[in-house]
C-alpha cells in the first residue's frame, strides 16, 4: 500500500494506526502541508480536495480517513476495529465522529488559513477557536465514557476500535495547540492505554520520518 501523508495530519494518523493494528505494511509519500504540497497539480490530480490522506491499495485509490478505515475493516477484518454487536458499532461510530466529523474539520489548515486571511482573526483568536472546538469534543467524549464505560481499558471492549483511534486524534491536536487535558481524566486514561501499544505509538506524528518539530 502507498499512503500520502503528513506527520501532523490527524486524518493520516488515523489511517497509520489502523494499518499498524492490522499489520499492513505501507510505503509513505510525504505531502508537506506547510509548504503547500497539497496544492501541487500532481497531488491535486490524485486528491481533488487537496488534503491528506490518500491511500492506494494496489491500483485502488481511497480517500477520506474514516471511509479508508471502514474499507480496511471490511477487506482486512482481523483484528477488528468495529464491534460485532449492532448497537455497540453505532456507539463506536458515533463516538469517532465527534472527532472525525465535528471537531477535526474545524481546525484543519484551510480553516485556520481562512480565519487568518479572509476573516482577519489574529493568532490569539485562532488559538481560542481551536481550543474551544477541541475542548467541546473532549468534554462530550468524557461524558459519553462516564455514562457507558467508566473503567474499561478502551472506549469499548478489550481491544481498540475506531472510537479509540479517534479519541487519540482528538488528544494529539489538543496537545499541539496547548489545550488543557486536565479535565478529561477518562479520555487520558484511554489515550495512555492506546499509546502503550506499538501500533499507536509508532503511528504518532513525532515518530514519522517527515516530522520537523513544531
Ligand atoms: N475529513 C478528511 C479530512 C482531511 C483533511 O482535512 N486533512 C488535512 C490534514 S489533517 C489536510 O490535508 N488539510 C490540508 C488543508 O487544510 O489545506 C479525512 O478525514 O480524511
Amino acid at each position: 500500500m502507498k499512503l500520502y501523508t503528513f506527520w501532523r495530519s490527524q486524518a493520516a494518523f488515523r489511517v497509520r494506526i489502523a494499518l499498524n493494528l492490522k499489520a499492513l505494511t505501507r510505503e509513505d509519500v510525504f505531502i508537506n502541508l506547510d509548504r503547500g504540497d497539497q496544492f501541487k497539480p500532481e497531488y491535486k490530480a490524485r486528491n481533488p480536495q487537496a488534503v491528506v490522506p490518500t491511500l492506494y491499495d494496489g491500483d485502488a485509490k481511497l480517500f477520506q480517513s474514516v471511509a479508508i478505515l471502514e474499507y480496511l475493516e471490511e477487506k482486512y477484518p482481523h483484528p477488528p476495529i468495529l464491534p460485532k454487536d449492532l448497537l455497540a458499532r453505532a456507539w463506536v461510530r458515533g463516538f469517532a465522529f465527534i472527532n472525525a466529523a465535528d471537531s477535526h474539520p474545524l481546525i484543519v489548515p484551510r480553516i485556520r488559513n481562512y480565519l487568518a486571511t479572509v476573516l482577519k482573526v489574529d493568532d490569539a483568536g485562532r488559538t481560542a477557536w481551536i481550543q474551544h472546538w477541541l475542548g467541546s469534543g473532549l468534554q462530550a467524549m468524557e461524558e459519553l465514557l462516564a455514562e457507558k464505560n467508566p473503567a474499561g481499558k478502551f472506549c469499548h471492549g478489550d481491544s481498540p476500535t475506531l472510537a479509540d483511534i479517534c479519541l487519540v486524534t482528538q488528544v494529539t491536536p489538543a496537545q499541539l495547540f496547548n489545550t488543557s487535558l486536565e479535565p478529561y481524566k477518562r479520555v487520558m486514561q484511554i489515550y495512555d492505554a492506546c499509546m502503550a501499544m506499538p501500533a499507536f505509538a509508532e503511528a504518532h506524528p513525532h515518530k514519522q520520518p517527515d516530522f520537523e518539530g513544531h
